[in-house]
Parts: C-alpha cells; structure tokens; sequence
C-alpha cells in the first residue's frame, strides 16, 4: 500500500475509534489493506495449473472473488517408470494457482472429490484468522466446505492442507500458491511462470519402478528419496522445459511446499536482477541463490541476455542431481557473444535431463512388467540412461580419453568378461587395467545409484555397441551382485 493510502487508512482506524460505536456502523476500511466493501458482481476466479499463472489483474476496485478449489486423489508419475498416489488440489502438484486482488473478498469453496479415501482441508497463508481457513474448512470425500475471507496483506503466499497427519497429507503433494497484488498490480513481465518445490518419501529407492508407497519413517527422518519442482521428475525438463526469448523479462513464482526441506533457490547461469524474499515486501537486487522455507515463497526476476539452456536447481545439489530437483528454462534468440562467449550447458550438467524424454525407459520398464522384454528394449533404454551417466567420461561414441578414460568401444577388458562389468559400475574401479593394449591407472567412482534395471539396461547398450560383441545383462544378474556387496578390491588386473 501507498504510503498515503496508509496513513489515510490509520487515520479512518483512529476516527473510528474516537467515535466508538458510531462508527461501526458504516463499513468503512478497518485496517490497511481494506479497501471497503466489494463492489460489482461477484467474479469467478481464473485458476491455472502449474506452471502457468492466470492473467494480472486489471481491476482497480476490491471485488467478491469466488474460488472452487477441488482436492484430486490420483496416480501420477513422479519420475520415469514410477508412480505414486499423490494427493492434490485441483488435480496437479503443485495445485492450482489462485490470484486475487489485495482488499478482495473471497468466497472459497473446498471440495473433496467422492472418490476420494481422505478428508482434507486448507491452510492458506495469505489468510488472517486462526488456522488459516483450515478449521473452517475440514471437508469429508463427497463433500463441500465455504468460509469468506479478506485478503489484507499482498505477496506470495503458501497453501496447504492441515489434516491430520499433516505432514503425510503435504508430502503426497497437497500445497500450492496464492498471490495477492498490490492494488496498483505487479509491473509487467514477458512471462511468469509457477514453480514449487517438494520432498517426496518412497519406500522404493530412487527411480524405482512400480507404484510407490509413502514411507512415513523416511518423511519422519527427513531423508527424501524425491526433491523436486511441481512433483514430477522431469515436469519442467526437455518438452516440458519453460521458455522464453532473448531480451525478456521473466518473474519465476517460487514455492516450498516442503514438507521438510529447505531450498536453496539457484538458476544455473542467472543472476536474479530482483528477488521478493520470503515472499515478503523487500526486494533484494543481484542474489545468486535465494533461501526458500518450508512453507515459503519468493518472487524473483531476471532478465534473459543469451541464449541456451538455464538450469534451476536446489543447490543443495545432491537434491539436484540425486534426487530430481532440476528444472530447465530454454532462452531462444540469437547469441551475444560479448556477454558470454562459450557453448551451451551440456549433457555435463543436465545428465539423461538433456534429453526431450525417457520414453524409452519407460517402454522398458512396461515391457519388463509384462515379461516381454526384448534385447532392443533394453538397448534402447540403455542408451538414453548413458547420456550423462557414462558419457561424461567415456564419450557418447564410447571411445574414452586417451591416458584418461578406457575406450568402451571394442574394449577387449569388456569383451573377456562383460559380467565383470556389473560390479565395476555398482563399486567403481580403481588401480592397472590394460584396455586395447594402453594402460590405465585411475579411479572410476561407484554408479550404484543407478537402479538394477538401469545397469542391466547401459551395459546391455554397450555390449551392443561401437563393435562390441554382443550379449545381454540382466536386472537379475545385478541383484544378485548388489546383494553380494563390494568385494575387498575389484580384480582390475587382466
Ligand atoms: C568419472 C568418470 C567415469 C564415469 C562417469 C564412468 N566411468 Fe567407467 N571408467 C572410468 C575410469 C577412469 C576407468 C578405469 C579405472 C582404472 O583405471 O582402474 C573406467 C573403467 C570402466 C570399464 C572397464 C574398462 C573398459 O574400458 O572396458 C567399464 C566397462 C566402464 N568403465 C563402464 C562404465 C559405464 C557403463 C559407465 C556409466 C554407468 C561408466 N563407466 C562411468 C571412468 C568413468
Ligand atoms: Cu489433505
């Protein structure tokens, strides 16, 4: 609010005071932020799903908005080949996002969906008043709940369910953002888009296939198998990936859903011109990472001066990389070369997330489940799962660094034994080998974040390729050698 705007508001609170119950007749702004009572027809708010983010608001008067928000419990994917039941407002995780005019009424009706197995409620904390709506709000499947509220303060704001056990009902997804504008609106951006992160607790590890259950020991520990933005692995990555062009503005909403973990916002390759902290009214200028709480928001800008891939990430980067928190912005347009000269991030920093999708793993995946699947399947499959993992050191064509890397093409170590393989990727090799007739004498780290089915799929690619022989691994045959454990020291001689 205006400073005057402010005053003349503090000076009404304290007429009204003056004049006692007189006052309290008319419904004349109470607070500052009280814009009076709404005027017009009620309107209908627009709700978008993420990454989206409805229109600004052109209005210049407070209004009745309504808001039907309705809580979705359904199967989704949360990486490739893996699903999980996540619970959600309005069908999306994060859920859909609600804007409105500060001074607004709103008129917020809850639904919970009949088919649904829980009750819900919400939280939102861009309301004034205990519990945030969440006591007015306590809806059964099947049923509706309303409660009005008046929204006095602008900013970003947190949502989120508060049923009990509240923590399990934010981990499966039930979370998303209010924004309220200043009466004078946002100034204008080229694109503002939505993104919220959240931890996510599986009982399966990392990448696991299948349906996955919550594991409420995990969430209770804070050891996330998931950390990621708008609930999927790859939900804002290759086709998926946010866009702009060179020379526009971009104003990122940024949330954290939680339920545990704190965010360490980064846009790799950025710098934010502006960030709104904490959602709050302060704007910090040039800030390379941004602290986002549990249950916080921020708003920050940047302007878009060469083109290529920019990577958002929590820069607790193990999350980043480990654990799927990575989102991709694609800047369009032609180079500056005065402002940065070198080549676009490659598969170095974006892994097999540089690739448009992970189709193939999928295929897989559902062609193992049914017991069909093929050599090629697995081929294919190993291929995406080598971008990234394997080629940053033996090269996409397999061919290694000379006194660096071994060559993985026609490598006559691999062709002797190719099951040794399998316990080289799962423990990593270090000391001698000899590969085509070079020596090699360094460290290869341990892969065993990789998945049975993900070795099985690579080294079933290489066998298969740049002239090698041939053959097939198993997700069988690597279960039985993660379950052996490292040996003392890896054979690596010849
Ligand atoms: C960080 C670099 C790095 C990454 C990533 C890496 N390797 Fe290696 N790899 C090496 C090095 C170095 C050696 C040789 C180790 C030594 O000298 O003892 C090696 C050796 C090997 C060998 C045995 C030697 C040969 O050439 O046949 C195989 C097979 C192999 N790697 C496969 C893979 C596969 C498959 C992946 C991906 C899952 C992978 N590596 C990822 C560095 C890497
Ligand atoms: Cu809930």
């Amino acid at each position: 609010m205006s400073k005057p705007l402010f005053i003349a508001a503090r000076m009404l609170r304290i007429a009204g005071l003056a004049f006692g119950l007189c006052a309290a007749a008319s419904a004349a702004p109470q607070w500052p932020g009280d814009f009076g009572p709404p005027i017009g027809e009620p309107i209908h708010a627009v709700l978008t799903s993420p990454p989206h983010v409805p229109p600004p608001i052109t209005r210049r008067y407070p209004a009745k908005v309504i808001v039907e928000l309705e809580v979705i419990e359904k199967q989704m994917p949360i990486s490739e080949g893996v699903t999980y039941t996540f619970w959600t407002f309005g069908g999306t995780v994060p859920g859909s996002f609600i804007r409105v005019r500060q001074g607004d009424t709103v008129e917020f009706h809850l639904k919970n969906n009949p088919a649904n197995k829980m009750p819900h409620n919400i939280d939102l904390h861009g309301v004034t008043g205990p519990g945030g709506g969440a006591a007015s709000s306590f809806t059964a499947p099947g049923h509706e709940s309303q409660f009005s509220f008046k929204a006095l303060n602008e900013g970003i704001y947190v949502y989120h369910c508060a049923t009990a056990p509240v923590g399990m009902h934010v981990a499966n997804g039930m979370y998303g953002l209010m924004l309220v504008e200043p009466p004078e609106g946002l100034p204008k951006v080229d694109h503002e888009y939505y993104v919220m992160q959240g931890d996510f607790y599986t009982g399966g590890r990392y990448r696991e296939k299948g349906l996955q259950a919550f594991d409420m020991e995990k969430a209770i520990d804070e050891r996330p198998t998931y950390v990621l933005f708008n609930g999927s692995e790859g939900a804002l990555t290759g086709d998926k990936a946010l866009a702009a062009d060179v020379g526009q503005t971009v104003r990122l909403f940024v949330g954290n859903g939680g339920p545990n973990l704190v965010s360490s916002f980064h846009v790799i390759g950025a710098i934010f011109d502006s960030v709104r902290y904490e959602g709050g009214s302060n704007v910090q200028k040039n800030v390379q990472t941004t602290l986002i709480p549990s249950g916080g928001a921020a708003v920050v800008e940047f302007s878009t001066k060469v083109p290529g891939s920019y990577v958002l990430v929590d820069h607790s980067i193990f999350r980043a990389f480990n654990k799927g928190a990575l989102a991709i912005l694609k800047v369009g347009g032609a180079e500056d070369k005065l402002v940065y000269s070198g080549k676009e991030v490659d598969s170095v920093y974006l892994g097999d997330r540089s690739l448009p999708n992970l189709n193939a793993v999928t295929a897989a995946t559902a062609a193992a489940a049914k017991g069909k699947l093929t050599v090629q399947d697995q081929v294919q499959a190993g291929k995406d799962l080598f971008t990234g993992t394997c080629s940053v050191c033996h090269q996409p064509s397999g061919s290694g660094l000379a006194g660096v890397f071994p060559p993985l093409a026609k490598s006559d170590f691999l062709a002797t034994d190719p099951h040794r393989a399998i316990g080289i990727l799962l423990h990593g090799l270090t000391g001698k080998v000899t590969v085509n007739g070079s020596e090699y004498n360094s460290v290869m780290p341990p892969m065993n974040q990789l998945n049975d089915d993900g070795v099985a799929n690579i080294l079933t690619y290489v066998l298969n390729s740049w002239g090698n022989p041939g053959g097939r691994i198993t997700a069988a045959e690597v279960a039985k050698v993660r379950a052996a454990g490292p040996p003392k020291a890896v054979a690596a001689e010849h």
